[in-house]
């Protein structure tokens, strides 16, 4: 479906964008909540850094996708050993980035099916829905709940997200690969019914 993808922009500071293509899907969740393993599954290319250690990655990555639109990687949050000032770091370019694409920004939060909505998750959603935005929640991991704890967990989340203005909801496993084609459809379809004169 998404055939071809390439690593346009790193950006470290604010204002620093590539043009727009129109709408651009904005990847964001805690470290480690497995944001560069789904980027790759989705681009069937390990071309996102998959790391054992949270918590490195600072900037916001633009990958361009069949020519036509973004996959932006949004510097995780919530790693307990960053430091005030990276904190801060994090929220001026994150604010930066969102204030500078609200129009054709369309996010894509991932959240551990396994745990209940963490601190950072929960400041991420309240700044979804203070301006707001809508967007698609991904749970991940999905392959680590046994059927029982995962039909558990899906409506906590469901009824959660739904509150904050999510507009879909996916459980997935990168491991098995549940739920990806029912969230590359989803894309697909907000790429095929986006207007820039949205919002
Ligand atoms: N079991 C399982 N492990 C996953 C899944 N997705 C990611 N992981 C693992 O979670 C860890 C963090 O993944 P990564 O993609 O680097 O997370 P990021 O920090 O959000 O980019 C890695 O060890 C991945 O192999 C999944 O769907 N199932
Ligand atoms: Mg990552």
């Amino acid at each position: 479906m998404f055939k071809q993808a390439e690593l346009v922009k790193t950006v470290f500071s604010p204002g620093d964008y590539p043009p727009r293509l129109g709408v651009e899907f904005s990847f964001a969740g805690r470290s480690n909540v497995g944001k560069s393993t789904l980027l790759n599954v989705l681009l069937g290319v390990r071309i996102a850094h998959v790391s054992g250690t949270p918590g490195k990655t600072g900037s916001v990555n633009f990958y361009k996708v069949d020519g036509r639109f973004y996959f932006v990687d949004l510097p995780g949050y919530g790693y307990a050993r960053r430091s005030r000032v990276e904190l801060e770091r994090w929220r001026v370019l994150v604010e930066d980035y969102f204030a500078e694409r609200y129009e054709v920004s369309f996010p894509i939060v991932l959240i551990d099916i396994r745990h209940p909505l963490q601190k950072a998750d929960i400041t991420m959603l309240d700044f979804l829905r203070a301006r707001e935005l809508p967007f698609v929640t991904v749970l991940t991991k999905s392959d680590k709940l046994s059927a029982s704890q995962l039909k558990k967990m899906l409506s906590v989340h469901e009824k959660q997200v739904l509150d904050y203005g999510a507009v879909a909801v996916f459980p997935v496993s990168a491991i098995s690969g549940k739920g990806i084609s029912e969230l590359k459809r989803e894309i697909s379809s907000i790429l095929g019914s986006y207007s820039v004169d949205r919002r």
